[in-house]
């Protein structure tokens, strides 16, 4: 496939955060909505990654004046010169949906659930966007006895099915994620939810954003991820990030833990002639001061960049010759002198 010449970059407004987590207080001060979408450009970024209540915080509103408050950020977005990438309904805040929204054992919260993520897709269509993301955050249990485990993914897809004809237009993205904050997630993989997507009512809009981290979490290398979701046609979004093992998620600068395994996501991203953003889930360490608060965007977004100048220098020629050798040792010694900057033999 042909490689492209540039990719756009975006971010999520929660992720330039207070550093508050479960064991302390934020640690900076909440910076206004609109003040985080001035420091786009800035940053060499113009997609917006957005949850519903993060255009329209009061999100329990009737259908008019949520698209009338959803109206007021799109006109903000386009001051900018910005444009909203995904929206996602914030399904694992609110008290009606503190079992699961769709997965919920409450008849009454999974139709809370579905129709809260319809609020979402007319949000996405004031802002222009047809991405809807579902991460299935509560969607799983403590203990396996607690939910019907069958009947679930069932629910999830009848829940896929009901935002699908509500709307003839937008594509769904499932975002996996195994664990956290639930114990077992359902659908805990990408590959799990792309097996659903071909049961959805139109499985042609049904599809995945694959997150560096999420993919760690489960045990598999992001790139594999990246490169099954490629060939089924369905990598419509990515959030790159790095997670120092098996332990909470931690959103980490793209390539900080792993080198070889960012090197490898973007080499699949690039060689599979992927066109979507490059959405950057990253989270800054909890003691960053407030003046350093978006470094860790700019330095994801420079990884990024870095790798793709250090992949597209890499010999497809070399790469096949040492294959047809089975010269793995040579391959493995090209890449790694790729990544240290270094010519081999020097
Ligand atoms: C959760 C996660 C979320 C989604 C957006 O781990 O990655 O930030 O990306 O809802
Ligand atoms: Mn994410």
């Amino acid at each position: 496939m042909a490689a492209k010449n540039s990719y756009r970059f975006s971010f999520g407004p929660w992720n330039i955060s207070t550093g508050a987590d479960p064991f302390g207080p934020p640690a900076r001060k909440e910076i206004a909505f609109a003040a985080k979408i001035r420091e786009y450009k800035k940053l060499g970024f113009d997609g917006v990654q957005l949850h519903d209540d993060d255009a329209v915080p009061e999100i329990d509103q009737d259908p008019a004046m949520i698209e009338k408050s959803a109206a007021r950020v799109k006109k903000m977005l386009d001051g900018e010169g910005l444009f909203a990438e995904i929206v996602a309904p914030r399904l694992w805040e609110h008290p009606r949906t503190i079992d699961g929204g769709y997965t919920s054992n409450s008849a009454a919260d999974r139709r809370y659930a579905i129709e809260r993520s319809r609020r979402c897709i007319d949000i996405a269509n004031v802002l222009g966007c047809k991405n809807i993301v579902l991460w299935l955050a509560r969607e799983g249990t403590y203990i396996r006895e607690a939910k019907d485990p069958i009947q679930s993914i069932g629910r999830i897809l009848d829940a896929v099915n009901a935002l699908l004809e509500y709307d003839r237009n937008i594509r769904i993205l499932g975002e996996m994620k195994p664990n956290e904050p639930m114990d077992q997630a359902y659908l805990p993989t990408p590959g799990h939810f792309l097996a659903l997507s071909y049961r959805a009512s139109e499985p042609s809009r049904v599809g995945v954003l694959i997150e560096s981290a999420h993919s760690i979490l489960a045990g598999l290398d992001p790139s594999d991820d990246i490169a099954n979701a490629l060939w089924h046609g369905k990598l419509w979004s990515v959030h790159l990030n790095d997670q120092n093992g098996l332990k909470y998620d931690q959103d980490k600068v793209f390539g900080s833990v792993d080198l070889r395994r960012a090197f490898n996501t973007v080499w699949v991203l690039e060689r599979g002639g992927y066109d979507g953003c490059i959405g950057l889930d990253v989270k800054a360490m909890r003691t960053t001061r407030p003046t350093d608060q978006t470094k860790h965007l700019a330095n994801s977004r420079e990884m990024f960049l870095r790798l793709l100048a250090v992949v597209r220098s890499v010999s497809v020629e070399t790469v096949e010759g040492l294959r047809a050798e089975r010269d793995h040792e040579g391959l493995e010694r090209y890449i790694l002198a790729k990544l240290m900057g270094k010519e081999v033999g020097v």
